[in-house]
């Protein structure tokens, strides 16, 4: 399978998993599980040729590690990043005394008014290093990192997450804990 394909069905499984699983008529578990057959029966049925040999090369592939399968291989699910009302079940956990936020240069007046919102996902995504905050910055242009002070935080009880593909998550990060160069 070439690198093309390998995105495209990456974003088809990121789409249904994070934000529509309604579209292909199934539900998630909680967790964000759902069965690997009922989702390649559900995605054919729509007409989408997708085969578990590409979907499991896909899982195995992604350098940020988007998605899980269970113990068994009977389910998958993506790790973060969803919209949709689900329990992650995720765990809480101490952070690093400091992690990143990239962002777009648009939004550094408003997030040094409001400080980081989680917008329409769950949780406001943090990276623990600074290249992984410069290439989730530039998605949308001219990348600007914010330092967010999680000792401080942490010390006043915020709750921190972090996912299966090593993605910090918390709920918000008031601007008083964020820190620009
Ligand atoms: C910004 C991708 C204005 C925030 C990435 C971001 C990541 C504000 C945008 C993952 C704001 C939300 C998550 C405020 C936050 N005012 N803008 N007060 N507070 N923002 O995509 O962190 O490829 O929901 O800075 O690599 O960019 O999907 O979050 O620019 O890991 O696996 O609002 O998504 O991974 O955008 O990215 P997003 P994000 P995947």
């Amino acid at each position: 399978m070439d690198e093309s394909k390998r995105t495209q069905i990456s974003k088809y499984l990121s789409y249904h998993l994070r934000h529509r699983p309604d579209a292909l008529g199934i539900e998630l578990e909680p967790g964000g599980w759902v069965r690997i057959d009922t989702l390649l029966a559900a995605a054919a049925e729509r007409g989408k040729k997708l085969r578990r040999e590409q979907l499991d090369a896909v899982v195995a592939s992604c350098a940020k590690r988007r998605f899980t399968l269970d113990a068994a291989g009977g389910r998958i699910r993506a790790n973060q990043g969803h919209s949709v009302s689900v329990d992650l079940q995720l765990t809480r956990a101490t952070p690093p005394v400091m992690l990143y936020h990239g962002t777009h240069h648009r939004a550094v007046k408003s997030i040094q008014t409001d400080g980081l919102l989680k917008m329409n996902r769950h949780h406001v995504h943090l990276s623990a290093d600074l290249e992984t905050a410069q290439a989730v910055g530039s998605r949308r242009g001219k990348a600007v990192i914010f330092g967010v002070d999680t000792a401080t935080m942490v010390e006043k009880g915020y709750a921190f997450f972090v996912s299966d593909n090593g993605v910090w998550l918390t709920d918000a990060v008031p601007p008083e804990f964020l820190l620009l160069d």
